[in-house]
Formats: structure tokens, C-alpha cells, sequence
């Protein structure tokens, strides 16, 4: 019995490697409404972002732009994905990379022309993939038209498209500001004589959610987006838009806790339902919410019946390990696992009863996952990228998969503040500095933790810097390119590469991994993520071992006499018994 058990098994690895010759196949878009009655393409889909900085550049200033992803249509295509999300490329002076917009309907000289765009729009609809646009509405630049002429006098037009102090008010109530090396969210303005607020830098003004004209310009825009056929937005920030614009004094319970004192005003929803209305109701999109708070505040985004948005991610997950009241400080004594798991069951079960979220391991403003989730060692990079892309798309809730990770790129780790670009690394820096703080501990953590890490350029192949620029780089290239890169692992049957590509196939042809009802299993395991997924009687076992030791799994109540394994990160599936092991950072999709 057993003998036999293990053929099924390998014959499980079998079918899932000859499958891995047709990876190209095009996607069906239509949804798989027959199977559970509120299907959606979005929630079908699997998502792929593109930082367009770091992508690729077409024309050698060291700067990734939107010809460079035209030039990398066919490789997009040849993911498997559906819809990619595109971090912003609209006008900037990029003092946040695209997240301070100095105009919404332009783009980023940098990067293009709208005509490049519309080429690239048109390139990704050709092949049958979705584009939805990240939309920063918080705030503009210093240098968008409004901020301009608000900044000028108070008489201007469009003064009240801000948050404003005037001085004769006396000094402003204390805000804290992420991105500002005093840590103040007001910046005086002579011509006025008042104070403007900014919850991120100085070069990012709020926009005052407060005015109606304000709502109406932005849902203009947003359907300017819409008609050229975008499908649909990442709202950026957007639980910060409505403020009690009082400013009371931040009452003792604040404790530094900003987003939940800042974040969710009073309007907040008014203004989403609104938005719906104006702009998201004229289209079938995609919208995601970049939400922050717990359950109770998320929910309120994506609840069909309010009417809102569609999905949204949050940090509960990703900001775990963190050492308290520090900025992204990883505790050196890791991370409690076991609580972990049980952050991704509560959300899990919450959007089980109502809307819709998504799974990330990483983006734009984190780490790359394989550094900071997995293990970047020589020796298990490889198997753990496998398990945690194993991971991101066995989940329920839309995958979004982060440029890079399909060949598992990993941290960079900067030695110099100097090899830094990123704002909010550089004024947290001088932070701590100013405070006196150590500088030296705080590099070190940043080499897990910090932004740029998951910004570096895309890794091509072994030409001159990776193939992403025949100039320098806007930011250093990570030296491992000459073995990590794509042209390398493109003709390796077991790259990780292919097996991104195997797995995304995987999650189109069972339902169960969209749909399926989510359990944790063996929940106290300390080295183990095991659950399953279940739709209309087809049961699939998902088991991750994240850590690098031999672990076994407590079965207790699962029949596996009839399991076969779906998908496997090793070369030769281990066995499976009613106790499992797994290796070190194994990972295995059983059907039972
Ligand atoms: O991030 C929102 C946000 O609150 C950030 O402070 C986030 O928590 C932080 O980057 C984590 O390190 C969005 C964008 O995703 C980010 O890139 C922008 O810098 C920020 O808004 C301002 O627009
Ligand atoms: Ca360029």
C-alpha cells in the first residue's frame, strides 16, 4: 500500500512537470460563475506588479520606463497572469518615486509619453492581460498647478484644496509626519502665513477631501483613466483622506499609534460611496484599498452591500516581527510563527463573511519576500522561493506577485546610507540621528527591512548591469544578477521561474484554491503552514514549511489514504504518511 502510494505520488510530480510545456496557454477571462455564485474576474485573477522605475529601460538613462515594458510584453505574458498593477507614471518630481503627482493626467517625463502608455495599455489588452493604475489621492505634489497657486495667497482658488493652519492661530496641534526629518506634519508657508499639512513629506500636501470641488476634480480624472480602458485603480494611502479638520489635541491613548489616530475620518466613507458612484459603478473594475487598521475598519472598503471598493490588502501580516515604537526594526529574536498563522486565519475568516482581500508577500514598500520570509542562503533560496510562491497563490483573497520574485531575487543589503535612494529611509535615518540614536544598528536592520531592497532593477541576464539599463542605474543592481536572472532559468525546467509559472496554472485549474472554503491545520506547529481548501467536495491540503529543519505534520482527522500530490517543490516529493515530513522549506499541494 504504501509502494503504491508513493507511484501516486510521483506520478502526481509528473503531471505537474508536463504541464510546464504549455504555460503560455491563454487564459480564459470569463469567470467560473457556474461553480460558486458570486464568482468575479477578480478574484480569478492573479496579479503581477511592475515597478516601472526598475523594470526595464529602453533608452540607457538608467531609469525603467514605459518602452521598456513594452519591450517586456511577451515575458509578462508568458507568466500566466492576469492583471498587472502598475506602481504610479504620472507627472512627479519624484521625491517619493511617483507617489508626490504633480499632474494626474500626464506622464512622467522619465518614464514616457501618454502615447507610450496608450501603446502599452493596448499591448497588455492584446494579450489579454488587465492593467489597473495605483492612484494617490491623499496628497499631490508641491509642484502640481493647485499647490502652486494655493501656496501663493490665501484668495487663491484653490487654497481650500488644502489642509491649512493660519498662524494667527498660533503654532498648529502636533501631527507626526512619516517622511519629514523633524517628525512634523506642518510646514510654515510665508506667502500665507500659514501652515500646510503633510502627513508625508513636505513635497506631499494633503488634499482637503472637506471641499466638494476638490471630490469632483478627482472623480473627473479618475474617469478620464476609465475611458481609455484602464481597469481599475489601487488607491493609494486612502484611509488618510478624510481628517477631522479641528485637529484636536491627539488624546494619551495616541501613544505614536498614527494610522490609527490619522487614518478613517468621520467622511472616510461617505467619500468611497460617493467615489463608487462618480467613477467605479460606470465599469466592471478592479479597485483595491490600500487599508489600514483591523478588521472592523477594512471590512467597511469592501463589503458588497455598502457599495465601496472591491479589495484591499492589509499590514497586519507583513508588519509582523517588527520591534514596537521602531521604525521597521526586525526583533532579533525573529518572530513568533505560530501567531503568524493565526493573523492570516482571522483575516482569512473575515473576508470568508464578507468581501474580498488579497495575499502579498511583498511590494514596493517592503523587502524582497525571499530575504525577509524565506531564506536567501546559497543553499535554500531556491526551495524557499518555491514554498513561499507556493504560498501566495494557495491562499484565498487575489495574489499579488512582486516583480522579481518569480526568479527570486532577494535583498540587497546596503553597507552605506549613500547607496540609499528612498525618502522614507533617508528621513527616518536622520531621525534617529537627531535623537542621537544608534546608526549603525539601525543599517543593520534596514538591510532586512527597507524599501529600496525590493526596488532594485529586475535582473534580465548576465549582460552589463542585468540587461535592465546599458547606463548606470538609478539604483545599484543586486551582483548576484550573473546567476540570478531570467535568461537563466527560462530553459530550467525546475527554475523558479517555471515554477511560479506551473503554480499559476495550478490555481486556473482548481477552483478550490479561488474559491475553496480555507482551514488551518496542525495550527500550533512551529515550523509548518498547513491548511486546506475546499470547494463542492474536492478537498486540497496545502503544506509549507518555513523553516529550515526537518518537520512533520499532525494529520489528526484527514484521510490521505488517497492523496496525490498536486505540486511539489522538490525535485522528488518526500513521502506522505499520516504524520508528514517535509524538508527543510518543503512545500506540497495534495489532493485528498
Ligand atoms: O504607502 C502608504 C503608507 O502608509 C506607507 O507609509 C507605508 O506604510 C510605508 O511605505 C511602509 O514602509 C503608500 C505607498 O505605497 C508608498 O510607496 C508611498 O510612499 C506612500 O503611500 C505615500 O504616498
Ligand atoms: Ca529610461
Amino acid at each position: 500500500m504504501r509502494q503504491t502510494f508513493f507511484l501516486t505520488l510521483l506520478a502526481g510530480a509528473f503531471t505537474v512537470l508536463s504541464c510546464e510545456s504549455t504555460p503560455r496557454k491563454a487564459e480564459e477571462k470569463q469567470t467560473q460563475t457556474a461553480i460558486v455564485p458570486d464568482a468575479k474576474w477578480w478574484k480569478e485573477a492573479v496579479v503581477y506588479q511592475i515597478y516601472p522605475r526598475s523594470f526595464k529601460d529602453s533608452n540607457g538613462d538608467g531609469v525603467g520606463d514605459l518602452k521598456g515594458i513594452i519591450s517586456k510584453l511577451d515575458y509578462v505574458k508568458s507568466l500566466g497572469i492576469d492583471m498587472v498593477w502598475l506602481n504610479p507614471v504620472y507627472s512627479s518630481p519624484n521625491k517619493d518615486n511617483g507617489y508626490d503627482i504633480s499632474d494626474y493626467q500626464n506622464i512622467m517625463k522619465e518614464f514616457g509619453t501618454m502615447e507610450d502608455f496608450d501603446i502599452m495599455l493596448k499591448g497588455f489588452h492584446d494579450r489579454n492581460i488587465k492593467v489597473f493604475m495605483d492612484m494617490v489621492l491623499n496628497h499631490c505634489s508641491e509642484e502640481h498647478e493647485w499647490f502652486k497657486s494655493a501656496r501663493s495667497s490665501r484668495e487663491s482658488p484653490f487654497y481650500n484644496y488644502f489642509h491649512w493652519w493660519p498662524a494667527e492661530k498660533g503654532k498648529p496641534p502636533y501631527r507626526f509626519s512619516i517622511f519629514d526629518e523633524k517628525g512634523d506634519a506642518w510646514e510654515y508657508n510665508k506667502a500665507t502665513n500659514s501652515y500646510y499639512l503633510h502627513y508625508f513629506a513636505d513635497a506631499q500636501p494633503d488634499l482637503n477631501w472637506e471641499n466638494p470641488q476638490l471630490r469632483q476634480e478627482i472623480y473627473k480624472m479618475m474617469r478620464y483613466w476609465l475611458d481609455k480602458g484602464v481597469d481599475g485603480f489601487r488607491l493609494d494611502a486612502i484611509a488618510f483622506c478624510s481628517k477631522d479638520t479641528i485637529f484636536p489635541p491627539l488624546p494619551k491613548e495616541y501613544d505614536g499609534n498614527w494610522p490609527l489616530y490619522y487614518a478613517s475620518g468621520p467622511h472616510l466613507h461617505d467619500y468611497m460611496q460617493e467615489m463608487h458612484r462618480e467613477v467605479f459603478s460606470k465599469k466592471e473594475i478592479a479597485t483595491v484599498a490600500e487599508a489600514m487598521g483591523d478588521v472592523e475598519r477594512v471590512m467597511k472598503f469592501v463589503d458588497p452591500e455598502r457599495k465601496e471598493l472591491n479589495m484591499a490588502y492589509y499590514f497586519e501580516a507583513i508588519d509582523f516581527g517588527y520591534l514596537p515604537k521602531e521604525y521597521k526594526m526586525p526583533d532579533p529574536k525573529g518572530y513568533d510563527f505560530v501567531a503568524w498563522k493565526k493573523i492570516y486565519a482571522k483575516w482569512t475568516d473575515a473576508f470568508a463573511q464578507k468581501g474580498w482581500g488579497t495575499m502579498y508577500l511583498a511590494n514596493h514598500d517592503q523587502p524582497r519576500m525571499l530575504t525577509r520570509w524565506g531564506n536567501d542562503s546559497p543553499e535554500f533560496r531556491d526551495v524557499s522561493s518555491k514554498m513561499l510562491t507556493t504560498f501566495i497563490l494557495s491562499m484565498r483573497g487575489t495574489p499579488c506577485y512582486y516583480y522579481g520574485d518569480e526568479i527570486g531575487m532577494d535583498n540587497i543589503k546596503f553597507d552605506k546610507v549613500e547607496e540609499y535612494n528612498d525618502i522614507e529611509l533617508l528621513t527616518n535615518y536622520a531621525q534617529v540621528k537627531a535623537k542621537g540614536g544608534d546608526l549603525k544598528r539601525f543599517l543593520e536592520g534596514m538591510k532586512i527591512s527597507s524599501r529600496d531592497n525590493g526596488r532594485t532593477p529586475m535582473q534580465w541576464d548576465t549582460t552589463l548591469n542585468a540587461g535592465f539599463s546599458t547606463g548606470k542605474p538609478w539604483l545599484k543592481v543586486n551582483p548576484n544578477y550573473v546567476t540570478v536572472n531570467v535568461a537563466n532559468q527560462e530553459n530550467d525546467p525546475n527554475s523558479i521561474l517555471n515554477y511560479f509559472r506551473k503554480m499559476v496554472q495550478l490555481r486556473k485549474k482548481e477552483p478550490a484554491l479561488i474559491y475553496g472554503d480555507w482551514k488551518l491545520v496542525d495550527s500550533d506547529n512551529p515550523s509548518v503552514f498547513a491548511y486546506t481548501r475546499e470547494l463542492n467536495g474536492k478537498k486540497l491540503l496545502v503544506l509549507l514549511n518555513f523553516k529550515a529543519v526537518n518537520a512533520t505534520v499532525n494529520m489528526a482527522g484527514l484521510d490521505l489514504s488517497q492523496a496525490k500530490v498536486l505540486m511539489s517543490n522538490l525535485i522528488t516529493p518526500s513521502s506522505v504518511s499520516v504524520s508528514i515530513a517535509l524538508k527543510p522549506y518543503e512545500a506540497m499541494i495534495l489532493a485528498l
